[in-house]
């Protein structure tokens, strides 16, 4: 336990310690020279030139100039948090040295930083990608990085496509069009020549690639990595992180209007989470494999664009990752946070997947550009908790006043020391590897289409039927025919069934043989629908008021939400307060007009003579709902409600409820003539809202 507090308060203790906070002091320059007037610059005369001399101006101006850093190549777009990590217990110590994942009694210290991987830094957190998922964790033996992804395979085998596929994917060189987006012309070239990112390209269809929440998406190491333990043998292990909340999507267009109308919705939403004591919560599990079983699988091990199905190694849980506090400075602490791959700790090491070998070298090299010289780990947020003594010096951005006159080793003159450890240190896992030097692509790595059709055929119907339409989507926007005919051929390798729907929405021929049957095997873990439903946590709800509302269904909605841990919001025409049906007034969080239904994941609609014909004549209003149930959200009507619905729906829904409670495809709608909540009604409500959609609803005559 001492172990654990001293971790976690050494590193607060190190941020501490370069924070700074402008409360309470005074203006002064970089040199510490104090200031009295900063709004005008040095002038001869009121409206005469400006003089050189004026060091406050152009040291203000230097340092603005030069406050942008290059972002990230990819993984541009992030947003980090603080956290904890803590093993449930120690049964991993059988497998690995590395205390931090087998000693229950100590807590590391943790930051992680997600992020989309295409876009620039400013894009929007909607698009259709992968989500990063990295997390540093300070170790009392030095900082382990898991780089990893959530999405479990990656789209090449070798680094050394990866600049390739980063350009492919990246805005179209000679315009710059589209900005985070993979729904263009190079990107589905790519994909159709290198058959090997069919697998990947299943998964980025899927709605894995559009999180409603970083705190609803699972997070994979990708690679098979290995333990190490205390007499040196190796367990192949693949890194698994499962959210507590379960894994949750949004819907496509819902995706692209919220990319308007909230940029920031994934960083807003881990931000407000984190501060309103909503942790996040991942639970890290492990896939063992023997070192005598490496050859036991269909799949090579050392291939990122395969997984190892759940059902035939089982994900053994180890541990728990809780995100508890935001970061005080975006700029100094997420976008200067360096992850890298090669970042591991006695316990852990490689293996020779040929896609992690290049990482190792990749994120070195380009921490030394972004972050502008090799001395950036000890910045705050890169700096390990675990003591840091060697002998490299100099540097740009040197913070360190190293004392001494050696920084060599063996050295006499400082009593030899920084000494040679003798233990906790790392040692490689010595493999034994004989072969000759060539350039060639293992035959292991060869079958490419066999796990993209493992995934489709593991899908329910509605996650096939998002596939499709992404396919259709993104091979739609691409111009050249042959393109998306080369796709379809692909497609037709994973399934024909697939292939043929997929080919009859962007005008290509469907192809008319069955090249390569459907193998039939299926794996129920990769599906969405097999995740946690059971928690409405943190789920947005907007319930819809005008003048005249009937207030006791509300309130009694909002605080039995609220007191489940849902985030109910009132909505009205405008800011301020409405007056209910019975003259008194009801505060309301917000004008409709500033928000929209895609930034909730259900609404409700009170009843209320008055408030239903206001709200009927608002083209606002009436977009909300049928908005929300076009994106298949639980959405209750209480009372006349149900009639606002109906014409939201322009009566598509027949929202009928003489006597019980109605459910139609996720439409609960309290009896009509009612003006309290009837029993059974906040329950009924919050197993819709627990689900989060209702993916079967059909909504194709829905306007919206
Ligand atoms: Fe990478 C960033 C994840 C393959 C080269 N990568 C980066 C980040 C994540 C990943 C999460 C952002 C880290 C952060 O938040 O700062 N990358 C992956 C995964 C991969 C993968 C899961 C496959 C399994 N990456 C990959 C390859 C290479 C790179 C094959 C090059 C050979 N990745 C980089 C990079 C980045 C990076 C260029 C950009 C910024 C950075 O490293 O710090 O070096």
């Amino acid at each position: 336990m001492a172990n654990e507090a001293s971790n976690a308060d050494d590193k607060q203790r190190q941020l501490d310690g370069m924070r700074v906070n402008p409360a309470g002091t005074t203006l002064t320059t970089q040199q510490g020279v104090r200031i009295d007037h900063t709004d005008d610059s040095l002038t001869v005369g009121e409206r005469g030139p400006t003089l050189l001399e004026d060091f406050q101006a152009r040291e203000k101006l230097t340092h603005f100039d030069h406050e942008r850093i290059p972002e990230r190549v990819v993984h541009a777009r992030g947003s980090g948090a603080y956290g904890t990590f803590t093993p449930y217990d120690n049964w991993l110590a059988e497998y690995t040295v590395a205390e931090f994942l087998s000693n229950p009694a100590l807590t590391t210290p943790v930051f992680v930083r997600f992020s989309t991987v295409a876009g620039s830094r400013g894009s929007a957190d909607t698009v259709r990608d992968v989500r990063g998922f990295a997390t540093k964790f300070y170790t009392g033996a030095g900082n382990y990085d898991l780089v990893g992804n959530n999405i479990p395979v990656f789209f090449i085998h070798d680094g050394i496509k990866f600049p390739d596929f980063v350009h492919a994917v990246k805005p179209e060189p000679h315009n710059e069009i589209p900005q985070a987006a993979s729904a263009h012309d190079t990107l589905w070239d790519f994909v159709s020549l290198q058959p090997e990112t069919m697998h990947m390209m299943m998964w980025l269809m899927s709605d894995r690639a559009l999180p409603r929440s970083f705190r609803m998406m699972q997070g994979f190491g990708v690679h098979t990595f290995r333990l190490v333990n205390a007499a040196g043998q190796g367990t192949f292990v693949k890194f698994h992180w499962k959210p507590v909340l379960g894994v949750h999507s949004l819907e496509w267009d819902e995706a692209q209007k919220i990319a308007g109308k909230d940029p920031d919705f994934n960083r807003r939403d881990l931000w407000e989470a984190i501060e309103t004591g909503e942790f996040p919560e991942y639970e890290l599990g492990v896939q063992l494999v023997a070192e005598a079983d490496e050859h036991g699988f269909d799949v090579d091990l050392l291939d990122a664009t395969k997984i190892i199905p759940e059902e035939q190694v089982p994900i053994r849980p180890v541990g728990k990752m809780i995100l508890n506090r935001n970061p005080d400075n975006f700029f100094a602490e997420t976008e200067q946070v360096a992850f890298h791959t090669a970042n591991i700790v006695p316990g852990i090491d490689f293996t020779n997947d040929p896609l992690l070998q290049m990482r190792n070298f990749s994120y070195l090299d380009t921490q030394l550009i972004r972050l502008g010289g090799p001395n950036f780990a000890q910045i705050p947020v890169n700096r390990p908790i675990a003591e840091v003594s060697t002998n490299q010096r100099d540097g740009y951005h040197q913070s360190r006043v190293h004392q001494g006159r050696t920084a060599y080793f063996k050295n006499s003159l400082s009593g030899g020391c920084p000494a040679i450890a003798d233990e906790g240190v790392f040692r490689h896992y010595q493999e034994k590897v004989e072969g000759h030097k060539i350039r060639k692509r293992a035959a292991s790595f060869q079958d490419y289409y066999s796990q993209a059709t493992l995934f489709w055929n593991s899908m329910s119907d509605w996650e096939r039927e998002h596939i499709v339409a992404a396919f259709r989507f993104e091979l739609g926007k691409v111009d050249h025919m042959h393109i998306r005919e080369a796709v379809v051929e692909q497609l037709n390798r994973v399934d024909h069934r697939l292939a043929t729907q997929v080919a009859e929405g962007v005008g290509v021929k469907p192809p008319t043989e069955e090249v390569q049957p459907n193998h039939g095997r299926s794996s129920p873990a990769l599906s969405q629908a097999n995740t946690a439903t059971d928690t409405i946590r943190s789920r947005k709800v907007a319930v819809l008021v005008a003048d005249g509302v009937e207030a006791g269904p509300v309130t009694a909605l909002v605080e039995a939400l609220r007191g489940r841990g849902a985030v109910p919001e009132l909505l009205a025409p405008t800011n301020g307060a409405v007056r209910t049906a019975a003259g008194e007034e009801l505060a309301v969080d917000r004008a409709m007009t500033t928000m929209a239904s895609v930034l909730y994941d259900a609404v409700v609609v009170p009843g209320g003579d008055a408030a239903v014909t206001t709200l009927s004549a608002d083209g606002y209003a009436m977009h909300f709902i049928a908005e929300a149930i076009k994106h298949a959200k639980p959405v209750a009507a209480v009372g006349t409600g149900a009639t606002l619905v109906g014409r939201a729906t322009a009566n598509v829904m027949t929202l009928a409820a003489e006597d019980g409670i109605a459910n139609e495809h996720g439409v609960l709608v309290a009896p009509a003539a009612t003006t309290e909540l009837p029993d059974g009604f906040v329950e009924s409500f919050c197993d819709l809202l627990a689900a989060h959609r209702i993916w079967t609803r059909p909504t194709a005559a829905i306007p919206a």
